[in-house]
């Protein structure tokens, strides 16, 4: 049944002492919804020399013990900064991260802006790890839900191949960032709808367009026919996703659950549900069944918190593997 491929097993533990010391990190959109919980983890996680920076207009703010700075290309390419984790918009990116790598940091960047970059590692430690010492200065963290889905998919490639993905997406108010939130808390219960919040890129949104050259980049398979549908859904936090895969070899249900069971990164629950996954770093993973549609295909669920593993974590973990990579040199 194995294919040989195997998916990375790296840690996802924060590192130890030794191996962060005197990291400089700096948050650059520190007091959006990503940023805030990139700052509480950094915290969590042992991180200490950690700066804050935003906007002119967030400049001052208080965060904790944290004043925030404002992102001018100067105060990013003073030197004075190991490690730059973004996540600003993909203009503002562009803009900024040259000037963090001119003044030495590497960049890991949560926008859309160098994902599909020649050169730009696009990473998700559990996947593809082993590709992130690739990086000429910028490392790309996948879109929030191109991650759990290519956590799900990769034990499937490595066991049977993959034929064909279909992914319908329900997509949390934190996904469009905090005023979307505060929106949704404001809105009566009796307003609330789904919402396709995203650009066109021809047919597609932009958002299904992402996720297919994303899974296709991130695990390797250049040509493997990925499909989605993206709706935005009333709910606060967390992302949940519907696949049906097709697989090159036959796969039982009893199986997949196996694999996805002992995958890293990954829980198995009989009813994943956005609430369930937010606080968590696993994606849960449910509904495993046979997909009737197809010859040999599978239906399952899965839920993940878009602000941790789908954006923070996934960025913090990037660099941890770094840090754990260079301490062993
Ligand atoms: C969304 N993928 O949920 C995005 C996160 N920026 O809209």
């Amino acid at each position: 049944m194995f294919r040989g491929r195997s998916t990375c097993h790296l840690y996802t533990q924060p590192v130890s002492v030794a191996e962060r010391e005197d990291v400089r990190i700096g948050v650059v959109g520190a007091t959006g919804a990503v940023g805030r919980v990139t700052l509480e983890l950094l915290r969590e996680r042992g991180h200490e020399l950690v700066r804050a920076f935003a906007s002119t207009r967030s400049a001052g703010t208080r965060l904790g013990d944290l004043i925030v700075e404002e992102a001018t290309p100067e105060a990013l390419s003073a030197g004075d900064l190991d490690v730059c984790l973004f996540s600003v918009g993909a203009p503002a990116s562009r803009e900024l991260v040259p000037h963090a790598v001119r003044g030495g940091a590497l960049c890991i960047d949560k926008s859309s802006a160098f994902r599909l970059g020649e050169g730009v590692p696009l990473v998700v430690p559990e996947v593809n790890g082993e590709r992130a010492s690739e990086h000429s200065g910028i490392l790309a963290n996948p879109n929030c839900c191109s991650i759990p889905l290519a956590m799900v998919l990769a034990p499937l490639r490595d066991a049977v191949g993959l034929r064909s993905v279909r992914v319908a997406t329900y997509q949390s108010a934190a996904g469009a960032g905090s005023q979307a939130m505060q929106r949704l808390r404001d809105e009566p219960v009796d307003e609330h709808d789904l919402r396709m919040d995203w650009d066109f890129d021809g047919v597609e949104l932009d958002e299904e367009s992402k996720i297919r050259a994303e899974t296709q980049k991130i695990l390797e398979l250049p040509d493997l026919p990925v499909s989605a549908t993206c709706v935005r859904v009333p709910v606060l936090v967390g992302h949940a996703e519907a696949l049906w895969v097709e697989t090159e070899e036959p796969l039982e249900p009893e199986q997949a659950r196996l694999l996805l069971g002992e995958a890293p990164g990954l829980r198995l629950e009989q009813f994943p549900s956005p609430r369930d996954a937010t606080g968590l770093d696993e994606v849960l993973v449910g509904r495993i069944r046979k997909d009737h549609s197809a010859e040999s295909g599978l239906a399952l669920f899965f839920a993940c918190d878009n602000l941790r593993k789908g954006a923070a974590l996934n960025a913090i973990q990037i660099v941890e593997l770094l840090l754990r990579s260079r301490a062993a040199a």
